[in-house]
Parts: structure tokens; C-alpha cells; sequence
């Protein structure tokens, strides 16, 4: 079972600003007027019948919508809501994984036997809710790929089941880049090769699509024929990698705070590549000589590259530094982690 919130960060929001829930929200950047950089995190789905969308400028979505209620990221009480969410999901499974702050597999295999598993669904959203408040939509399936699928077919506030019988016939209609593990740029090699649909792929060459794709091409046959053997295993303990630094001596040198935070993204990253995370959300902390401390976050699309980070954390001190003070410390840090896995292996 793949249980993940609808429009989550709005969602958790609306708890403390139940005057939003029926207009067009938006969590993202500050739109300063249409000329704000940055993305939408998330919208409600009032926001979504206009097209705006996650991941798109919020310029873009200013645009189409200035007069939506926008808000800005808080991403530690989001993790607060979502630590509840998750120790109550985690009770209705035998094993449990959880793959982004919103989004966690259970296993129920043993838990639905002799009983309808869409009544059991049905209990683990009627508790998720209880206990936080936040609606979500299920997905269950023979394995985590079909259960996922199902999931998004499900949204929002809804269950979808589908049986192993019917695994391969459910998804063979879909195009390629519904598929797990298939993004923009994988999707556009196999159309060119030929395949749109989940189906005809499933009936590619194995060895073609490994000449093209290395093992993950043999693997996303597998995909297309709805077959996933992966396991459920428990392995979000980390919610955010960051790194700090002291200056020797405390300065207004901005080339060398800016080569501190060059190498602190650095060493950042390696951990995030060695975790197999894409990370959403860049912090860079300041602390002055009066000891003062300010942090400054930004979003992005979802990345895992050196530079995205430590230009946005450039971007994020050139804007925001206090030029009649000394810095003492500076830290970068990159928060709303989710697993690369199915990204990160077809490159
Ligand atoms: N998120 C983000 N940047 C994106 C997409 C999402 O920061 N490009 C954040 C905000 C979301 C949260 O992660 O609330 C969970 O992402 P989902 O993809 O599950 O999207 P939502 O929960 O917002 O919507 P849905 O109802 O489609 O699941
Ligand atoms: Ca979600
Ligand atoms: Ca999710």
C-alpha cells in the first residue's frame, strides 16, 4: 500500500488558516509582484483547475492568478505534521518505508487476508485524518510500482486497488512517462525508439533496450510488465544534510564567505549523492559578530547537483547579507530530501 497526503504543505496550512481552504493557495517563493524567482512548492487543488501547478515559476502562477492567498515555505511544521501522519501509518503496516515527507509504503499483505482491503484502506485514511487532520489517497497493488501508479490514479481523497491479475493490463494503456523510474529525458529516448505506450514497451527487446540503457533498460521492461521486486525497507532517518563553518576571524569578505559557501555545498552534496536524495529546499544561515543568527531558505525544482545548491545559496546570501556587520558563522543546508531512486539509476 502506497499512502501519500493531497497537496500536502497546503494542506498542512489550512490547519492553521482554515479561511484558505476554499480560495486558490499556494506554497512557494514570494512572488514579489510577478517579479519573485523561485518555484510553487505545492497549490491546493482551487489553485490547480486554474494550471498552476508544483514545480512552475511562481512568477508563472502570479501570473495567472495574482490574487491567489500565497505563502511561504515552513518546512519544519510540515515535518511536525508529518511525524504524526507517519507513526500512525506505520501502525497499520508489518514493514514500513517512507520516501518523502508526505509519501510512505506499507506492507498489509498479512493485515488484509480475509478481509476487504478496500475497508482497510478506508481505516488508514479515517486515522491518518484523526490524528492529523490531513486528507490522502491510497494506492494498492501485488508490489510498489503498481501500488504507486494506483496511488496518483486515486488523487485526491481516494483509494484504488489493483489486483495482480490485473497489474499488466492497468498500466498498459499509460504513456512511458507514467512509469517509475522514467523522467522527461528517459521518455523522450524511448518515443524516439519508438515506444509511447506503457505496453509497447513491455514488449521491447531486452537486449536493445540494454545496448541503449545499460541493466536499468532490462529493468524498465520489468516495469512495463508490471513487475517490481523491490522490497519495502525502513530508511528515512535523515530529514536534512547540512554543513556549518567558523570563521578564524570574523569578516565582511564576501569572496571569501562566498568560497566557504562553496565548499560547504560541497561537502553537502557528496552526502546527499551518497544518500541517493534529491533535495528541494536550500538554507543558508548566517550568524553575525553580535551573534545574531538569520536563516534564509529558497526552493527549487527537485536536484542533487553541486551547483543548484550553491548558487542558490549564493543568491540567498548576495540577497540577503547585512553588509554593516561581521559573519561569524555560515551554514548550508538542504532540506526536503526525497529518494533519487528510479531517477537517479537511468543516466
Ligand atoms: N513539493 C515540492 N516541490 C515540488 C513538488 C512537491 O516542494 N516540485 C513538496 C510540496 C508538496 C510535497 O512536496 O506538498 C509533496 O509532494 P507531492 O508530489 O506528493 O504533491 P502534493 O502533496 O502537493 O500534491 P498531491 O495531492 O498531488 O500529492
Ligand atoms: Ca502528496
Ligand atoms: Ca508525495
Amino acid at each position: 500500500m502506497l499512502v501519500d497526503m493531497d497537496y500536502f504543505f497546503v494542506a498542512c496550512e489550512e490547519l492553521r488558516h482554515p479561511e484558505i481552504r476554499n480560495v486558490p493557495a499556494i506554497v512557494g517563493s514570494d512572488p514579489k509582484g510577478g517579479a519573485g524567482r523561485g518555484v510553487v512548492m505545492t497549490c491546493n487543488y482551487n489553485a490547480r483547475k486554474y494550471g498552476i501547478r508544483s514545480g512552475m515559476p511562481i512568477s508563472a502562477a502570479y501570473r495567472i492568478k495574482p490574487d491567489a492567498v500565497y505563502m511561504k515555505l515552513d518546512y519544519e511544521y510540515y515535518e511536525k505534521i508529518s511525524e504524526k501522519i507517519m507513526r500512525t501509518v506505520k501502525t497499520f503496516g508489518d514493514k514500513f518505508e517512507q520516501v518523502s515527507i508526505d509519501e510512505a509504503y506499507i506492507d498489509v499483505t498479512k493485515r488484509v487476508e480475509g478481509r476487504p482491503a478496500l475497508e482497510y484502506a478506508e481505516a488508514v485514511k479515517k486515522a491518518v485524518f484523526e490524528n492529523a487532520g490531513i486528507k490522502c489517497s491510497i494506492g494498492i497493488g501485488p508490489n510498489k510500482l503498481i501500488a504507486k501508479i494506483a496511488c496518483e490514479k486515486a488523487k485526491p481523497d481516494g483509494i484504488k486497488i489493483v489486483e495482480e491479475k490485473d497489474a499488466k493490463s492497468f498500466i498498459e494503456k499509460m504513456s512511458v512517462d507514467e512509469l517509475y523510474g522514467v523522467g522527461r529525458k528517459t521518455a523522450e529516448r524511448l518515443r524516439a525508439m519508438g515506444y509511447e505506450t506503457v505496453g509497447q514497451l513491455a514488449k521491447a527487446n531486452i537486449a536493445k533496450m540494454v545496448g541503449e540503457f545499460g541493466s536499468m533498460g532490462a529493468e524498465l521492461v520489468r516495469y512495463a510488465n508490471g513487475v517490481d521486486d523491490s522490497e519495502i525497507t525502513e530508511n528515512y532517518a535523515v530529514k536534512s544534510i547540512g554543513r556549518e563553518f567558523t570563521f578564524e576571524k570574523d569578516t565582511d569578505d564576501m569572496n571569501e564567505v562566498e568560497r566557504e559557501i562553496g565548499r560547504l555545498g560541497n561537502d553537502v552534496i557528496e552526502d546527499v549523492k551518497k544518500g541517493g536524495f534529491t533535495f528541494k529546499t536550500v538554507t543558508l544561515k548566517l550568524r553575525y559578530s553580535d551573534f545574531t543568527e538569520h536563516l534564509h531558505s529558497r526552493s527549487i525544482k527537485a536536484a542533487s547537483e553541486a551547483a543548484a545548491l550553491i548558487n542558490t545559496a549564493k543568491a540567498l546570501y548576495n540577497e540577503n547579507v547585512d553588509a554593516e556587520k561581521k559573519i561569524r558563522k555560515v551554514g548550508v543546508r538542504v532540506s526536503n530530501l526525497a529518494s533519487s531512486r528510479g531517477q537517479k539509476r537511468i543516466v
